[in-house]
Parts: C-alpha cells; structure tokens; sequence
C-alpha cells in the first residue's frame, strides 16, 4: 500500500487551510518539483531550498520566526531533525521517501511507512496531492531515477519528451528530453542558496516544459543558459573519467569544480550498469561523494564501510550520499572494495 487516499486528501487539506505556508524543500529535482508543483496548486507561501546536505537543523528556526508561517511543509528530506521540530510551534507536514526517521511532533507522510519497498520519489506524491502539473511531477520522478504509473499518461500528453517504449528509468533520464529537463533543473539549482531559489521561482512561473528545452520564453532561456554554464564544466569531468577493470568505479575530482557527484554517478553508472559508482569532491579535507550501483545494494555496503572512520552518510538503498575525512579515505575504500568483490 502507498499513501493512503485519506491521507493525500488530509495533505491537501491542509495545504488549503493555511493562509502562509513556508516549505523547507531538497537541493536536487525531486525537492524543487516537489515545491514547484504544491507551490503552484497554493498559489501563496514561501519556500527555502536547503543547501545543507540533505538535512533541516534547528538553525531554520530563524527562518521559521522570521516568516512566520501558519503551517511548515518539509519535502524530500532526509535528514529532519529533532530539535528542530521541538523549537516550532506550528504545524510541520513531513512528506519524504528516505528511510523512516523516529520522529514526534510531525505529521509523517512517507510510503515506505506502508511497504518497506514503496519509495516512489517525494514529487511523485507532491503530483498526488496537488493533480495540477504532469510533467513537473515526471521530471523530478526520472530525476530520482523511477518512471511510476504517471509515465502512461505523461507519454501520452507529452509524446515528443518521451518515447512510450522507454522502460528503464536510466533510460529516461539519459536518453528523453524529460531526462534533459531533470538534468537541467539539477544544474540550474547548483550555486549558492540565492541563485537557486532565483531559477526555482522561475520554474514555478513556466506554463510548459518546452519553454526551457526549446528555449522559447525568457524565463526558459534563462534555466537553460545556467544548466549551460555548469553542463560544460561537467562535459568536462565527465570526458576525463578513465574506467578500468575493477568492479569499482572510483572518481575523485577537486573542489575547483562545481558539486556534481550526484549528477556524475547517475550518468557513469547508465553507462557502465555492472560496475559500483563511486564520485567523490575533495574539499576541506573531506571527500563528500555519491555512491551507485545497480546489481550491489549499496545503503548496507556504505554503512559497513563507514564503521571504524570518521564520516557519516545515508539514502537510499541502491543510490546514497556520503562524508568522510581524508585521513581515513583509504580505509573507507578498502572497505568498499572488499565487500564488493
Ligand atoms: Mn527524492
């Protein structure tokens, strides 16, 4: 079972009901077209994207003061913390599909609270509720890596961004124009907090995702012209990956460049689905990195790994994010090596 309909019908209602809503939402497609769509369907309220690695701290209070919202909404977080919680006064709707946090004080939508192997992506849901844009809840779908049912109406509306034939959610993402949009949100949103939420405001103004793909409206060429500046920094890390025999496919790049792990991951794992995906950015003397696979999972892998080292990480269970100092980095690979092979 995935949400309930009672419990999509309470969400919306909720949404309804409040005159200022203030949204906490992801750096990546699925957190931004989670908002853009229950933005869109309100029509009022103001959103923050976090630029936090994946996590709500209790330094967001301020923000909540300062706006004083009548309900908080939290999308596609997986990190949500306590003290946070503890420090509002209003009402706060989680609605995410990262593993299952143990939290109070929060309305907690999430599928996996009904089927351990139902994590359709947050704008999935996002779609459910608000029933207003198709092609936002698509994008920030294939973003995350899944087609769900919406794929049979959206090819049929939407005929020219995604062959009906398309059945791996790679595929879409790599090789469809809707893959493309989900690529350029996620480059138009690098950068500074600012600079983010002046694309996602765009975003939230577009009437039709050819705006941006074909360039035909200001505001669609202005996505387009940031997805430009950093898809040809990342062309470029992309061309110098060299791939070798071992099952591991470890990248490490420095932090001249622009954060891209996820974004590489993704593409080097659609292009090499036998090997595990490793990318990592040196910075600070950390290596923050995004790990994939398609054949080992990697959640267990990656928490076996960060045993004995200095570091932390999370996500899901074939696709996870982590952090760990340069000192034990070795260690960390070891680890990895050896439980892959
Ligand atoms: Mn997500």
């Amino acid at each position: 079972m995935a949400l309930t309909d009672k419990e999509i019908k309470e969400f919306r209602k909720a949404l309804d009901e409040s005159a200022r809503p203030l949204f906490f939402f992801d750096d990546d497609p699925d957190g931004v077209c989670s908002f853009v769509q229950l933005y869109r369907y309100k029509g009022d309220g103001k959103g923050i994207i976090l630029k936090t690695g994946h996590q709500l701290t209790e330094d967001f209070v301020r923000k909540v003061d300062e706006y004083q919202p009548d309900l908080i909404i939290v999308l596609d977080i997986a990190n949500v913390q306590q003290e946070f919680l503890d420090k509002v006064s209003q009402k706060v709707l989680l609605l995410d599909h990262h593993p299952i946090l143990d939290l109070k004080k929060v309305e907690y939508y999430n599928p996996l609270l009904h089927n351990k192997d139902d994590n359709r992506p947050t704008s999935y849901w996002a779609y459910q509720i608000a029933k207003k844009d198709l092609w936002i809840g698509m994008t920030g779908s294939v973003a995350d890596w899944q087609l769900t049912d919406l794929k049979k109406e959206f090819v049929k509306q939407y005929p020219d961004l995604m062959d009906k034939k398309v059945s791996k959610p790679d595929d879409a993402l790599f090789e469809s124009r809707i893959g493309l949009l989900a690529r350029i949100i996620s480059f138009s949103i690098k950068g500074s907090a600012r600079d983010a939420m002046k694309c996602v405001k765009i975003l939230t103004r577009i009437q039709d995702p050819r705006e941006i793909l074909d360039q035909t409206s200001a505001q669609g060429v202005y996505i387009y012209k940031r997805f430009q500046k950093y898809n040809k920094e990342y062309e470029k890390l992309l061309k110098s990956v060299k791939v070798s025999k071992s099952k591991l496919l470890l990248f490490i790049y420095s932090d001249k460049n622009t954060a891209v792990t996820s974004d590489l991951s993704n593409e080097l794992l659609h292009k090499h689905p036998d090997k595990f995906v490793l990318v990592g950015r040196e910075r600070n003397e950390e290596v923050k990195m995004s790990l994939r696979s398609a054949t080992v999972p990697v959640l267990p892998t990656l928490k076996k790994a960060l045993k004995n080292v200095d570091g932390y990480g999370g996500g899901h269970y074939y696709a996870c994010g982590a952090n760990v100092k340069e000192k034990d980095f070795d260690k960390f690979i070891e680890s990895v090596r050896k439980q892959i092979k």
